[in-house]
């Protein structure tokens, strides 16, 4: 078994499968993607946004800890907004509109791949079957999210000037909110695993978070290339038809 100092750090090495190191990132973050990449890029990653209060709801519905329930009930309020707040879907929305999609085009969801829909699906899902405590583990990909956050913010607008600065909201409400939910959860991370095999059980559902994001991007490149390279002429003729 490892001690609470060498867990935290094998969780932390997972940073080196995250999707920030993702080829379709790679050239979001260095200026490689057309307009119709990002565009579909902010479709499909809509269906993750939208889906993320589902699955703290089913982590809320499998838990009978009052104390972690009331910390954990923040996470949808971020996302569905609150009196006076738009929260992240709407937030996310407006990075639609900022990329010059229409609302409608986004929240139709048709345009979803079935590689991302899958993919995010399995993380609903993992959330509604599995125990609460692992679904809590399973958000510890966002110990990486700040940075890859930080990355965006840092980059589109030198390489994507036309996208109008309203839709960076989102990115900067998370740096805050992704470390405030990431105290917790490494946290209760550290503590809940008593064994070698269960801290590397731990390990294997930050591996299963880690898959579910690649694979979105996966099914993103494979659909609409990554910068001038296409990759795949099947039922999408490409993202410009689609965004
Ligand atoms: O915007 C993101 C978000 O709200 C969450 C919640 C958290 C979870 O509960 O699994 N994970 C997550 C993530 C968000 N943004 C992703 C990005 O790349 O913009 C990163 C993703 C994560 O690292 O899990």
């Amino acid at each position: 078994m490892w001690t609470r100092t060498e867990f935290e750090a094998q969780l932390r090495a997972r940073e080196q499968r995250y999707h920030s190191y993702h080829p379709y990132h790679v050239a979001m973050h260095e200026g490689r993607l057309t307009a119709a990449q990002i565009r579909a890029w902010v479709i499909n990653r809509f269906y993750y946004q939208v889906n993320i209060p589902l699955k703290d709801a089913a982590l809320l519905a499998n838990c009978p800890d009052q104390a972690v329930r009331r910390e954990w009930i923040v996470r949808i309020l971020d996302h569905d907004g609150r009196e006076g707040e738009e929260g992240g879907i709407e937030a996310w929305l407006r990075l639609g509109e900022a990329v010059g999609l229409e609302r409608s085009e986004v929240t139709s969801l048709r345009h979803v791949l079935p590689g991302v829909r899958f993919a995010v699906d399995a993380y609903v899902s993992f959330a509604r079957t599995r125990p609460w405590q692992e679904t809590v583990t399973a958000s510890l990909t966002e110990l990486f999210a700040p940075g890859i956050h930080r990355t965006r913010l840092a980059t589109w607008p030198e390489h994507y000037p036309w996208i109008e600065r309203q839709g960076y909201t989102y990115f900067q409400n998370r740096l805050a909110q992704a470390r405030r939910d990431v105290a917790f959860a490494l946290d209760f991370t550290l503590d809940h695993y008593r064994t070698g095999a269960e801290q590397e059980r731990a390990l294997a559902i930050v591996d299963f978070k880690l898959d579910v994001l690649w694979c979105m991007l996966d099914a993103m490149a494979i659909n609409y290339g990554i910068g001038e390279q296409v990759f795949f002429q099947g039922r999408a003729a490409g993202a410009q038809e689609r965004a």
